[in-house]
């Protein structure tokens, strides 16, 4: 599990090289907006549940046969595993949003996660969609621009939404 810093040494390191200026430049400006970062994640993780279930209640709806008898999701304990697979999905997109590399969501979630699904004869493709309306979800409440000091977020907003639309296409 690599974080930006570690990710751009480990680089260098595999070409026995310095850090270029330019690698500086970039983590320098990690540094100066980390804020955005910490508050990003923080808004995150305080509505974790409400993304979920929201998510949850959204992909439902759109797939009701999910929920149907003889659907992937029905009974109360697959219900249970779908909700506990998004909140999952989700904890890692936290991490890696903190980390400001993918390292963690691929190692520790992603790497072998269709192969899962495809041997429980889980959709993948509604897992996706999942994934989707999470990262819908995410966004708004990230970029919520009341209580908060005004700034540009548009590239710690399109970082976040690259960890979601990663962890969809490693399923979907
Ligand atoms: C991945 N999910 C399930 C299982 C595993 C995972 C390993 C099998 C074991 C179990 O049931 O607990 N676990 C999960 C994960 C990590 C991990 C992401 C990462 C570290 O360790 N059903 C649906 C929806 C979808 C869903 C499309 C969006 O209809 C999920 C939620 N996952 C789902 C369901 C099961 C499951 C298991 C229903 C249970 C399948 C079954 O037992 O029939």
């Amino acid at each position: 599990m690599l974080d930006a810093f570690a990710k751009v040494v480990s680089q260098a390191d595999a070409r026995g090289e310095y850090l270029s200026s330019a690698q500086l430049d970039a983590l320098s400006a990690m540094v100066a907006d980390g804020n955005k970062r910490m508050d990003t994640v923080n808004r995150i993780t305080s509505n974790a549940s409400a993304i979920v279930a929201n998510a949850a209640r959204a992909l439902f709806a759109e797939q009701p046969q999910l929920i149907a008898p003889g659907g992937n999701a029905y009974t109360s304990r697959r219900m249970a595993a779908c909700l506990r697979d998004m909140e999952i999905i989700l904890r890692y997109v936290t991490y890696a949003i903190f980390a400001g590399d993918a390292s963690v969501l691929d190692d520790r979630c992603l790497n072998g996660l269709r192969e899962t699904y495809l041997a429980l004869g889980t959709p993948g493709a509604s897992v996706a969609v999942g994934v989707q309306k999470m990262k819908d979800a995410a966004l708004a409440i990230a970029g919520d621009r009341n209580n908060i000091t005004s700034g540009d977020c548009s590239a710690i907003m399109a970082e976040v939404a690259s960890y979601f639309d990663r962890a969809a296409s490693a399923v979907g």
